[in-house]
């Protein structure tokens, strides 16, 4: 990745997940140093704020399959416009959770670019829930099926009806929990899944290096949206969804290191930091770690 510009966009957003406090991420992870960090190593910073994101408080669930249907659409109708003004710009937009539903407007907002990109998924879960497999009804365990056109259309339609990304060039990474039904939806695609067993057998490298040639593979760059519950609780305590057995620090470090020195990087995601289940901020300071390494930093 060359020395540019890196936009920063929060969406405090908390509406698609069952446990509050997500909707603190983006502050939690400015004040872990962020910025500074960025500006250290080279990088112009341009600080966009935050999105304009309702409290749940002062909403009601209308549809309990689909929980906070309008509000996450209104929001991602916004997110998908600020992003598609960022590649517009040349920009290299970073944006910060708030729970994973943002996925649905970054990757909106990334099709409507000439700039073609494949998806590298970090993530303890498929996110690949839609209307009929959710048993949640919470909207941030569908981003990726709503990205690839399975889902509400409300949601599928946002930046116009088409599939927002391409199957061949998808991979997720870190997988260990998925709902029966979201499993089946995800064999009968074209996504690759990698999951923890296939990081224990083969190793944090080539299973990046791999996702690496998939995701690149005829397209001109790569989005990486990474959710921290991939990280192992013991790590990375502050998130949404804590589930055993996930990625280590320097697991996580490295798959960063990989892709930073592919030079595929065009876009990043950091999503589902929850500061009130946190440790002294343990985990939106990993993120600031993490980000900094897919940013170029090296440790010599
Ligand atoms: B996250 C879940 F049921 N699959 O749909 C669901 F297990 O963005 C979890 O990856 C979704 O954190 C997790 O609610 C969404 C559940
Ligand atoms: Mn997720
Ligand atoms: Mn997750
Ligand atoms: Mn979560």
């Amino acid at each position: 990745m060359q020395k540019k510009v890196v936009r920063i966009i929060g969406v405090p957003i908390d509406l698609g997940a069952d446990r509050r406090g997500v909707d603190m991420g983006p502050s939690a992870i400015r004040y872990a140093g962020l910025n500074a960090r960025l500006k250290r190593l080279g990088w112009i910073v341009e600080d966009y704020g935050n999105i304009d994101v309702p409290v749940p408080e002062t909403r009601e669930i209308k549809d309990k399959k689909l929980k906070y249907l309008e509000e996450i659409v209104q929001i991602n109708e916004q997110l998908h416009l600020i992003v598609a003004k960022a590649k517009k710009d040349g920009v290299i937009p970073l944006i910060l959770g708030g729970d994973h539903s943002l996925g649905i407007g970054t990757i909106a907002g990334l099709a409507l670019s000439e700039q073609s990109f494949g998806l590298i998924w970090f993530d303890t879960h498929g996110d690949y829930n839609t209307l009929d497999t959710t048993e949640s009804g919470n909207i941030h365990g569908m981003p990726l099926a709503i990205s690839n056109g399975l889902g509400a259309p409300e949601l599928t339609g946002i930046g116009g009806n088409n599939k927002k990304l391409r199957e061949e060039n998808t991979v997720i990474i870190g997988a260990r929990e998925m709902d029966p039904q979201e499993k089946e939806l995800l064999r009968r695609s074209k996504i690759k899944v990698f999951t923890m067993r296939d990081i224990d057998q083969m190793g944090m490298k080539e299973v990046v290096s791999e996702g690496i040639r998939i995701a690149s593979q005829g397209t001109d760059g790569i989005h990486i949206s990474f959710d921290l519950d991939v990280i192992d609780p013991e790590e990375a305590p502050g998130v949404g969804t804590p589930v055993p057995g996930g990625i280590t620090y320097r697991e996580a470090h490295l798959a960063m290191e990989l892709l930073a020195d592919s030079g595929y990087i065009s876009s990043m995601d950091v999503v589902e930091v929850n500061p009130i289940l946190d440790n002294h901020n343990k985990t939106a300071k990993l993120a600031v770690g993490l980000i900094c390494s897919a940013f170029g930093e090296r440790i010599f």
